[in-house]
């Protein structure tokens, strides 16, 4: 018998969601889909965010993180990559084609070379003029909403029921050189298991990374809860910490279970999530916590 497949990805990534439930719908496994659908947000100059035309770091140098995982439970990543624009591809070979999880900065932009990536400059007119406005005060401050709109968190259950999912992004617009989010980091800005299903974070990654949000909700829908409670109890965890202040930075989460429920959830208003379900495509305005 086989699944209705089901995409579902972090902001309006409707595009890429399309892209994603295309394959699945050609019988396609949801690794191929997720791939794919990251790659559409990665080659869009808009997105702010991800890929080409993503906000540089404080130096002015475009570096992208992303990571994928299979229906098998493994994980490739790329942290810091310099001048590949597809680096969700450049992890899933990591994962495929060496013995090893993450590579970093120099050494997987020359590990994408020898795979057939080309070099290409990632800081578009539009970006470089951002930084340049940036830099003028250099006030490195995360805001709600404002640059996190289109780092790609993806899902999907293809027709054998299979989950993968992917992440990625260019991270927080004028970070810290060197600094790395949640989105490469397994159980951070992604974990999938597919016995249970699997979770995708958006937001300022330092908190996702300090709850482990990702890996925290596939953990809650093993013990029973549904994707949505999963997803609010690790909101939960950020906002509950004593004295957090959580009124200057949003996180968003995504999740699917293995029957093809889904949840999202925010810490703020106008996190929304695409989803390809029931042969339809749609953004969706999540819930959240602080009404
Ligand atoms: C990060 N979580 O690097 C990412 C940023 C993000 O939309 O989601 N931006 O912390």
């Amino acid at each position: 018998k086989l699944t209705k497949p089901i995409v579902i990805a972090t902001w309006n990534a409707l595009l890429a969601v399309e892209t994603a439930a295309k394959i699945l719908q050609n019988g396609g496994t949801a690794l191929d889909a997720v791939e794919q659908g990251c790659r559409v947000e990665e080659a869009n100059e808009d997105g702010q965010s991800v890929g080409k035309g993503g906000l540089p770091d404080s130096d002015g140098n475009v570096t992208l993180d992303a990571c994928i995982m299979d229906e098998k439970g493994n994980y490739g990543a790329v942290l810091g990559v310099e001048n590949i624009m597809h680096v969700i591809s450049v992890a899933r070979k990591v994962m495929e084609d060496t013995p090893h999880a993450m590579l970093v900065a120099e050494g997987a932009e020359q590990f994408a070379v020898s795979k057939g990536f080309k070099r290409e400059n990632l800081l578009t007119e539009k970006a470089k003029k951002a930084w340049e406005a940036w830099k003028v005060k250099s006030e490195y401050k995360p805001i709600i909403n404002i640059e996190n709109h289109d780092t790609i968190g993806m899902l999907a259950i293809d027709q054998n029921g299979d989950i993968s999912g992917a992440c990625t992004t260019s991270g927080l617009a004028f970070k810290m050189a060197g600094r790395i989010g949640d989105s490469p980091i397994i159980g951070g800005g992604l974990f999938v298991d597919n016995e249970i299903g699997g979770a995708s974070a958006t937001g300022l990654g330092e908190e996702v990374l300090k709850t482990v949000g990702s890996f925290l909700i596939v953990e809650l829908m093993r013990q029973g809860k549904s994707p949505q409670e999963a997803c609010e109890e690790a909101i939960g965890r950020i906002v509950n910490k004593p004295g957090k202040d959580f009124k200057d930075f949003q996180v968003g989460y995504i999740a699917i279970n293995k029957q093809g429920e889904i949840g999202a959830f925010s810490i703020h208003e106008w996190f929304n999530y695409s989803i390809f379900k029931d042969g339809e495509n749609k953004n969706i305005k999540s819930d959240y916590f602080n009404k």
